[in-house]
């Protein structure tokens, strides 16, 4: 029997649709910095600031809050498992789990700068949206139509930008949105220019890039129950990622994005998956809070796709691994309260429930079907974000929608095959 909308949204939630109402005012300080929407689980509230945005820009979030801990709440639903799927060597993408790698601890002080000769880069290239959407198309059918109705579809990367934006002070980043159907896409945008720019590494990036490579080379194997030691040659074409859906306030968001490993097997949840990064070894207090700063993006990279614990192999500027420390994501952004390097992740889906909002007002206006734009140039969207100070929305016009295509078979950024099935499957 096919399930309807509300049906799945019943299962999912348990309480009444009017939980999502606005509410203003000040709510009580809890343990728990996020709320994670579990299944049956009660409602938390939604902010509301009373206030119209202006259609083009929106401002960068206030980050102290005057009542204390008394902010924005906003639901972040807890990630469910769609499909996973691997790229291969020669980046052929297949739904499989061939590159899924096992956790193993890593041999004590390796060298991290070990394989680097035989490293395999995967070229840099353009954020495109392909093995997320084909992962998608073959998932689509057990929901009701109309279901990514008002939703997302994005890389888990640029749903990690979007979030941490409201303590990014250095990096600004680049959107192509596209509205189809009713269901928004975004890819990170990357210039031509930016493309030679982040291929082109000095020598020292490159190897600092690396390690992180290779500690991941030095935890994982092909087998759970492998020996400690080298994992094999990196080769960065292969990748093994994992598909989720969830919900961001009423936004519902479908999210891939790549996974180190599991520990000892995979289920049917994600309960078993860990992310591994690399960290220089604190030695100080100012070490220290630039560690923390970090963790946010360790933390919202983990979170949106469920990977509950995150493996931090501390090394020394010269590459020699140091200790590992085993970090539950769910508990990050409680060892940060009230440290130097602090961060609060409501501030982070408050305001990434207003930017879903601001977007889809701008996009609004493009509410052709389908088939009426079928003969006529693609509606491509230009998000810009400005550390300190917002982002702002434009249409692109002609010239920049062919930078977008960049002369690939495409309709915008999306790929022709996924466009011809939406004219094919409209709502
Ligand atoms: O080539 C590009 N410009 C990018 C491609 C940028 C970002 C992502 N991607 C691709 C990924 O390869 C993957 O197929 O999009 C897919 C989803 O990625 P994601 O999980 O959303 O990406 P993100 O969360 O930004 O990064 C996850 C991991 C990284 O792990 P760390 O621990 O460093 O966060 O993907 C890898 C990297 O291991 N990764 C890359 N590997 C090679 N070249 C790159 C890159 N440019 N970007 C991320
Ligand atoms: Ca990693």
């Amino acid at each position: 029997m096919k399930r309807t909308a509300s049906d799945l949204d019943a299962d999912e939630t348990r309480v009444p649709s009017k939980r999502l109402k606005t509410e203003f005012g000040p709510r009580p300080v809890s343990n728990e910095p996020v709320e994670i929407e579990r299944e049956g689980s009660p409602a938390p509230q939604v902010e509301d600031t009373g206030k119209p945005s202006p259609k083009s820009e929106l401002a960068y979030p206030p980050k102290s809050l005057s009542s204390g801990r008394s902010g924005p709440l906003v639901t972040f639903q807890q990630p469910s498992p769609l499909t996973t799927f691997s790229y291969d060597s020669k980046r052929e993408l297949r739904f499989d789990d061939s590159a899924l790698r096992y956790y193993v601890d890593p041999p004590h002080g390796a060298d991290l700068r070990y394989g680097y000769e035989r490293w395999v880069k995967r070229p840099e290239e353009k954020g495109r949206l392909d093995g997320l959407l084909k992962a998608w198309l073959r998932v689509r059918d057990g929901f009701p139509e109309g279901f990514m109705n008002g939703g997302v579809i994005a890389w888990r990367g640029v749903m990690t930008r979007i979030l941490t934006a409201p303590y990014e002070e250095r990096e600004g980043w680049h959107l192509n949105v596209m509205c189809v159907n009713g269901t928004l896409y975004l890819e990170e945008h990357v210039s031509d220019a930016k493309l030679l720019e982040k291929e082109d590494l000095t020598p020292h990036h490159r190897l600092q890039s690396y390690y992180g490579y290779s500690f991941e080379s030095f935890c994982t194997a092909g087998t759970p129950h492998a020996k400690p030691g080298w994992g094999g040659d990196v080769d960065t074409n292969v990748q093994w990622c994992s598909v989720v859906r969830t919900k961001l306030g009423n936004t519902r968001l479908v999210i891939g994005g790549e996974v180190d490993c599991v520990r000892g097997k995979l289920t049917k949840t994600n309960d078993t998956l860990v992310e591994l990064k690399t960290s220089l070894t604190i030695r100080n207090q100012l070490d220290e809070s630039r560690f923390e700063k970090k963790l946010l993006k360790f933390y919202f990279q983990s979170f949106l796709l469920g990977v509950p614990e995150i493996v931090v192999g501390f090394r020394s500027p010269a590459g020699k691994l140091g200790t590992i420390q085993s970090f539950q994501t769910m508990q990050i952004p409680r060892m940060v309260r009230g440290k130097p390097g602090s961060w609060d992740p409501s501030i982070c889906l408050g305001w990434g429930e207003r930017f879903l909002a601001f977007v889809k007002e701008a996009v609004q206006g493009d509410v052709r079907s389908a088939a009426a734009k079928e003969e006529e140039a693609p509606v491509v969207w230009r998000v810009d974000f400005k550390p300190r100070v917002g982002v702002s929305i434009i249409q692109l016009g002609p010239e920049a929608v062919e930078e977008v295509q960049a002369g690939s078979d495409r309709y915008g950024f999306l790929p022709r095959w996924y466009w011809e099935e939406q004219l094919h499957n409209q709502v």
